[in-house]
């Protein structure tokens, strides 16, 4: 296969472009289809402050370097999660990552600001690990943006993570969920600072390649806390269905966002500060309060 754009053996194929591209314009190709996701999104300004939520994984570091690339102001904030090795070693690559381009880097560590990491949270809790780090995560990063004066949150979340997502939502007939499902979620007065997924055209696959064309040394190991996650099954319906049917995953999706969104409620909620942390919520205290309190409790052997 040659490459569409230069006639060169191509070291990419993206069956859902029916195209080929040798590594130069597979580069090129990506941060066209980054720069056409803000542009048509209205995702981000050129004077936005930028905090990318950086993990140590693929999708994590290209969106750094993608935005980067495009001559965004972005720096990024990791949070050390307390998961053993995978941990350790994410945040060993992040900083390689950080420094070799000279960006730059913020860290949090959940065990300095709770006493304990993320597995052992979810064990004090009770709760399922994705869903007590999911709160963490969220909390850290609105506060942290909140504090620090950024006007935005961007995350790794590409097509196959959304359209995973988005399966899930509609076969549990999440409405509320539904309405909420977007690649931009807009800052509320409470609080809540804009948050953007701009690699929602990229299939998992296309921001690997890119990662690895780009020499990106990113983290390879999954997290161990999401063995068996649900999100792995509707991942890898969907990929069947791809393989038939190459652009499934993108018509999916898309054509969520262009024409059935709009039909589920997504009525604003009204927020309130947390009367513990300030942070927005729908109660009186957030869900990161009560967690880390129910948490705190069982350490203390009251529960
Ligand atoms: S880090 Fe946290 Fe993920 Fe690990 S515990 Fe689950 S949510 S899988 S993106
Ligand atoms: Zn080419
Ligand atoms: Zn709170």
């Amino acid at each position: 296969m040659k490459c569409v754009k230069c006639r060169q053996p191509a070291v990419v194929e993206v069956r859902r472009h029916n195209a080929g591209f040798c590594r130069e314009h597979f580069v090129e190709h990506v941060l066209r289809q980054v720069e056409r996701t803000i542009d048509e999104l209205h995702m981000l300004r050129r004077d936005d402050r930028i905090l990318v939520a950086v993990s140590g994984g693929k999708d994590s570091l290209a969106l750094w370097d993608i935005l980067h690339r495009l001559g965004y102001r972005a720096d990024g904030l990791h949070i050390h999660l307390g998961i053993g090795e995978y941990s350790s070693e994410s945040t060993v690559k992040t900083r390689a990552f950080a420094e070799s381009r000279g960006l730059t880097l913020h860290e949090v560590s959940v065990a300095e600001e709770l006493g304990f990491g993320i597995e052992e949270l979810s064990r004090r809790t009770r709760r399922i690990p994705c869903s007590a780090c999911g709160t963490t995560k969220r909390h850290i990063f609105n506060r942290f943006a909140r504090e620090h004066g950024y006007t935005v949150v961007a995350t790794g979340h590409n097509l196959d993570d959304e359209a995973a997502t988005l399966l899930g939502n509609i076969l549990h007939w999440q409405t509320e969920y539904l309405g909420r499902q977007s690649a931009v979620m807009e800052a509320t007065e409470s609080g809540l600072v804009r948050k953007v997924k701009p690699l929602v055209r990229l299939a998992e696959r296309e921001v690997a390649a890119y990662a690895v064309l780009q020499g990106i040394d990113y983290q390879v190991d999954e997290c161990p806390m999401a063995v068996g996650a649900t999100s792995h099954l509707y991942k890898e319906v969907l990929n069947r269905l791809e393989e038939v049917a190459p652009g499934t995953k993108h018509q999916f999706l898309w054509g969520f966002y262009e024409r059935g969104r709009r039909h589920f409620p997504h009525e604003s909620r009204t927020l309130n500060a947390c009367k513990v942390c300030g942070e927005p919520t729908t109660g009186e205290i957030c869900a990161y309060c009560r967690l880390a309190e129910r948490a705190r409790a069982a350490a203390a052997g009251t529960r």
